[in-house]
Formats: C-alpha cells, sequence, structure tokens
C-alpha cells in the first residue's frame, strides 16, 4: 500500500511538472508589490499530495509565491495541529491584523485566493 501510494505520488509530480501552468506576465515592480501583499500567507502542504497539487497550480496561475512550509516536519505539523486544529493538508495559514487564521480545504483555499487576489 505504500508502495502505491509513493508510486502515485511521483505520478502527480510528474504530471505537474509536465503540464504546469503558466504564471501571468507582470512588471517587476508589480510582482513585488503582489509579493509584499501575499508575505502574510503561507500553506503548510505536502510535495506529493493531490489536494495540494491542485492550490500550487492555481498559486502559479495567479502568480502568487506565497510560501510553502512541509507538514510532514515534525515542528511545523506539531503547530498545524495545535494552532490549526487538525492535521489535514493543505492548510493556509493567514496572519491578518496581528491574528492568526488556518483555512483548510483546497477549494476554499483557491476560493480565498482568487477572491482577495483577483
Ligand atoms: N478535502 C480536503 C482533503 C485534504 C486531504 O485529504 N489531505 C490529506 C493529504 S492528501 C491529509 O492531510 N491527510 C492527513 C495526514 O496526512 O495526516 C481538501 O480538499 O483539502
Amino acid at each position: 500500500m505504500a508502495i502505491i501510494r509513493w508510486l502515485l505520488g511521483r505520478l502527480i509530480l510528474l504530471f505537474d511538472a509536465l503540464f504546469s501552468p503558466r504564471a501571468p506576465k507582470r512588471a517587476p515592480e508589480q510582482q513585488a508589490q503582489l509579493d509584499e501583499q501575499t508575505k502574510p500567507l503561507a500553506l503548510y502542504q505536502y510535495a506529493a499530495c493531490p489536494f495540494c497539487v491542485k492550490v500550487r497550480r492555481a498559486m502559479k496561475r495567479q502568480g502568487l509565491n506565497i510560501a510553502l512550509v512541509d507538514a510532514k516536519q515534525a515542528e511545523h505539523k506539531q503547530l498545524l495541529q495545535q494552532q490549526g486544529g487538525k492535521v489535514q493538508v493543505p492548510c493556509l495559514r493567514i496572519e491578518d491584523a496581528g491574528e492568526t487564521r488556518w483555512l483548510y480545504e483546497s477549494g476554499e483555499i483557491i476560493q480565498f485566493l482568487q477572491q482577495r487576489y483577483a
């Protein structure tokens, strides 16, 4: 079972690399401004999780350079569990006006990013 899961993960990564979406072309100052706006965000994720790949592809399509956090690492996993409430990826950490929100569910994360950075 573990081998099948590993193989599926590699296939997902291969597909993602071969058919990688294109980021929109922006002027460097425009991109820098957007990067500044997305600084308070971090995506807790696993490299080969299909739901995480879906969110990363949506981010790429929008040209959002959001920090990626490997939730397999013990310290990150612990923080996700403690502050987010459960170990499930993808999860978007949003620092907003001194408060931290944890947004689960790939569909909701994509919708949030589209609404905020359309
Ligand atoms: N409905 C969720 C499904 C997310 C999900 O099932 N993620 C798996 C990884 S692919 C997970 O976090 N499992 C818990 C774990 O690995 O500990 C979404 O669309 O984001």
